[in-house]
């Protein structure tokens, strides 16, 4: 009796490890579905499932379909955690697009390096990402390349900016890490720091904060926050009178904004890690597909979310070459397919994309887009470069 029960457990043990892979290839999405972090999210699952669509319709891998498993991993830690466990041990997905966050990558990326799975970070720019492991890599280029070409842009417009307010949300990984890399740009620039200000990503009232901003007598805003937060800081510096320019970092970088800041979005600077005039055929593409179902250009967060996809799906194909994926184990092929997504090249909506071998993105182009209001409700980004 023991002997037998002892034999169904090893079997057990033996045939979690020697799992297969599914057909169609599950690969899991954890993204902000829902919370404040879903004005980011919502255009990254856009993205994800346009690249879902486009991958299957020109023969899969080697003709074998992909499924995309979502998980809500919405704006907090625990959310990212939990998604993340669910895509590994329950949906046995060979490898994961998410999270929306740096602040949630540091909690739950460490889940997936122990489990060796691979992570590419659709989103996630803070300094540090692709350090937290070996199986950590990211399509969404650092704050330290992306920032400062907001500013530098600023100053092209407004030549005479000498004094600069700062704020940043406190309790967010990306804002401080975006921060750093603003008031250092901006030093460098020969610009004089008038005004450091703090918040919470949960905050809806900016009182004091602008009271401060518009007593240090600033000509320059620069903003790292998150989208409901940002927005509504943009809103009360117009309202309480602030007349200079704004810059906002990758947390503002949404037209989800408008129904927050309304027509007080207008002006603000953002710097770009995309755009829809990129001229790869890859990424046109992608804009004629991204057109043809939204009316409109494709932002950011939906280009880089679909190159995370593809990335994934590209580095399968060449795996799939050597052994079909149906005969690999999946703890194998999750192993073979991280070193794949570091050692491959490819053709994204972003441009050639590549890795280093600490899994950072290297790209060529960035870009500067200014937001245009028409009204309170419409408007869009105008690529200044
Ligand atoms: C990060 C970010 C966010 C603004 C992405 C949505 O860049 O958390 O790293």
């Amino acid at each position: 009796m023991k002997r037998v029960a002892l034999t169904v457990m090893l079997g057990l043990l033996a045939s979690a490890h020697a799992q297969k892979v599914q057909v169609p290839v599950p690969i899991g999405v954890a993204l902000a579905q829902t919370s404040n972090t879903a004005l980011l999210g919502q255009e990254q699952v856009i993205g994800a499932k346009l690249a879902e669509k486009h991958i299957n319709a020109h023969g899969g891998i080697n003709g074998t379909p992909i499924k995309l498993v979502f998980q809500d991993a919405a704006g907090d830690e625990n959310s990212a955690i939990n998604a993340f466990q669910n895509l590994i041990t329950k949906a046995n997905v060979v490898a994961i697009v998410g999270p929306t966050l740096s602040q949630q990558a540091f909690a739950a990326d460490p889940i997936a390096e122990r489990a060796k799975v691979p992570v590419v970070g659709p989103s996630n720019t803070a300094k540090g990402i692709p350090q937290i492991g070996d199986y950590i890599t990211r399509v969404s280029a650092p704050v330290a390349v992306v920032a400062p070409n907001a500013i530098k842009q600023a100053l092209k417009i407004d030549p005479k900016i000498k004094k600069v307010a700062v704020l940043y949300a406190q309790n967010d990984a990306f804002s401080t890490s975006e921060t750093g890399t603003f008031q250092d740009a901006a030093k460098a620039q020969g610009l004089n720091i008038a005004t450091v200000q703090k918040f919470q990503t949960t905050d809806t009232d900016f009182t004091t904060q602008v009271t401060a901003v518009l007593n240090s007598g600033a000509d320059l805003v620069i903003i790292s926050g998150l989208a409901a937060d940002g927005g509504n800081l943009v809103k009360q510096l117009r309202q309480l009178g602030y007349k200079g320019l704004i810059v906002g970092g990758n947390g503002l970088n949404t037209s989800n904004i408008f129904p927050v800041c309304q027509q007080y979005c207008d002006g603000v600077i953002i710097a770009q890690a995309y755009s829809p005039a990129q001229p790869s055929a890859a990424n046109q593409l992608f804009v004629k597909e991204y057109r043809a179902q939204y009316k409109k250009d494709p932002p950011q967060f939906a280009a880089q979310a679909y190159a995370g996809v593809q990335v994934v799906a590209d580095a399968l194909r060449a795996l799939d070459h050597q052994k079909k994926l149906s005969q690999w184990n999946l703890d194998d092929l999750r192993t073979a397919l991280n070193k794949q997504i570091l050692a491959g090249k490819y053709n994204t909506p972003l441009g050639e994309v590549r890795f280093d071998k600490e899994g950072e993105v290297l790209q060529k182009d960035f870009y500067v887009a200014q937001i245009k209001m028409q009204d309170a409700k419409n408007g869009s980004f105008v690529y200044l470069k």
